[in-house]
């Protein structure tokens, strides 16, 4: 099968619209939602309302049933915008919709995910700890079982989750151990866990660099008990469905530096129209056109990685490597253009009244979160053979 992924009439469409909403409702309360490091319940409902909440769920379960092309250019529409309001979309959906639907059993889905698609509230996805960030089989969160009530209970502590500990939040995907596996590694199992579980503590963590107006939790488990029909998968698929949930969730962090990249051109772009020094526009002096267009050719090639990686997806090939280069080459791409753009911007772009501020600080998450740099070229190099 050839592959094309030219957008077509209806990805136009969809590009368009969301790219109107970004820029009327999302651009206005940026700064200030920014300046106030607040999440704003009433704007993600309102990404939800224009269906960016379930966005590849089948509507069998109140899904949108969009193709993983169409949900990436959302993500990118968005983070053109601003970064916060695509994380939020993006953890939602690949971190937090998608588990459920791909690995639920049929009374997890029905359960589940209608509420997560309506828009109206946030699932989260509980990997990340104190102590197991890149090293995610470290975690020290256990999950034991309690063979007179016939339930687990979770004891530890989970940190970074977006969407994790705001109002909005419905539940959490927590890996926990459960044992040990007969080569000696730890046994880790998935376990669905709603937000108002007895013994869950959430905590809004502050103080951020960037994606300061969305929400990040850290999380707090004290004999948390959870019924065996809450376990995600088979005891023991716990790695396996977190690994794959981030081979899927490493699109959409690609999207959102290939977004941002695409904002941070833009933005450069009007101001090197507007701007003159010498006697004439900045865009007309060569050291400055030279600087946007290094930006729009490395935008290309991000693009084309990232469009080809869905592409892949959407067809049911093998997906994985391209998701991690893509995620690899947007997140620098995103910086890069983040960076020349501040440079156009001369002194203004360090003052926040100017987005490319916001969008250099928020940059900086894309090459850590959702795995690393480091740890993308690790899968890669697993990928090609080292
Ligand atoms: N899909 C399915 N299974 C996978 C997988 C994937 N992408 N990656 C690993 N696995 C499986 C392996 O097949 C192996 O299974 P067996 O033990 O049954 O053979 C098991 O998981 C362990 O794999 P491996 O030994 O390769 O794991 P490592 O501890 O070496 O870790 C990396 C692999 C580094 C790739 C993993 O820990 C990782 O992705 N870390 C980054 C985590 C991250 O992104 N954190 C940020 C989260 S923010 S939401």
């Amino acid at each position: 099968m050839a592959y094309s992924f030219l957008e077509d009439e209806e990805l136009k469409m969809l590009r368009d619209s969301i790219r109107k909403f970004a820029k009327t409702e999302i651009s206005p309360l940026a700064a200030q939602l920014d300046k106030n490091e607040e999440f704003s319940p009433e704007l993600t409902k309102k990404m939800g309302a224009l269906g960016l909440f379930g966005t590849v769920v089948d509507p069998k379960y109140n899904g949108q049933g969009m193709d993983y092309l169409s949900y990436i250019i959302a993500v990118e529409e968005l983070a053109r915008e601003d970064g916060s309001q695509a994380a939020t979309i993006a953890a939602h959906n690949s971190l937090g919709a998608a588990p459920i639907y791909y690995y639920g059993n049929e009374e997890q889905k029905s359960k589940y995910l209608p509420s997560l698609c309506d828009g109206t509230g946030l699932w989260a996805f509980g990997l990340t700890e104190a102590g197991a960030g890149s090293d995610a089989q470290a975690s020290k969160t256990t999950a034991k079982f309690d063979s007179s009530s016939g339930e687990w209970v979770i004891n530890g502590s989970k940190l970074w989750i977006t969407n994790s500990a705001c109002e909005l939040t419905k539940g959490i995907t927590v890996q926990a151990v459960t044992g040990r596996r007969p080569n000696g590694r730890v046994e880790l199992s998935c376990f669905l866990v709603p937000a108002d579980t007895k013994g869950l503590i959430r905590k809004a963590m502050k103080d951020k660099m960037m994606w300061r107006s969305s929400n990040t939790g850290e999380l707090y488990f004290e004999n948390v008990r959870v019924k065996q029909e809450q376990m995600l998968g088979k005891q023991g698929d716990g790695f396996k469905i977190m690994m794959e949930t981030l081979d899927n969730g490493r699109l959409s962090i690609g999207a959102m530096g290939l977004g941002l990249a695409k904002g941070a051109l833009a933005l450069s772009l009007n101001y090197a129209k507007e701007r003159e020094t010498f006697g004439k526009p900045l865009v007309k002096h060569q050291a400055v056109a030279f600087k946007l267009a290094e930006m729009a050719t490395r935008i290309e090639a991000a693009e084309n990685l990232l469009y080809k990686a869905c592409w892949l997806k959407q067809n049911k090939k093998d997906f994985q490597k391209e998701a991690a280069m893509a995620k690899l080459y947007c997140s620098e791409v995103a910086e890069y253009c983040a960076r020349e753009g501040q440079q156009t911007f001369g002194g203004y772009g360090l003052m926040k009244e100017y987005p490319i501020e916001r969008h250099y600080r928020d940059a900086a998450l894309l090459r850590i979160g959702e795995g690393t740099s480091e740890i993308q070229r690790l899968v890669i190099s697993r990928y090609i053979g080292c």
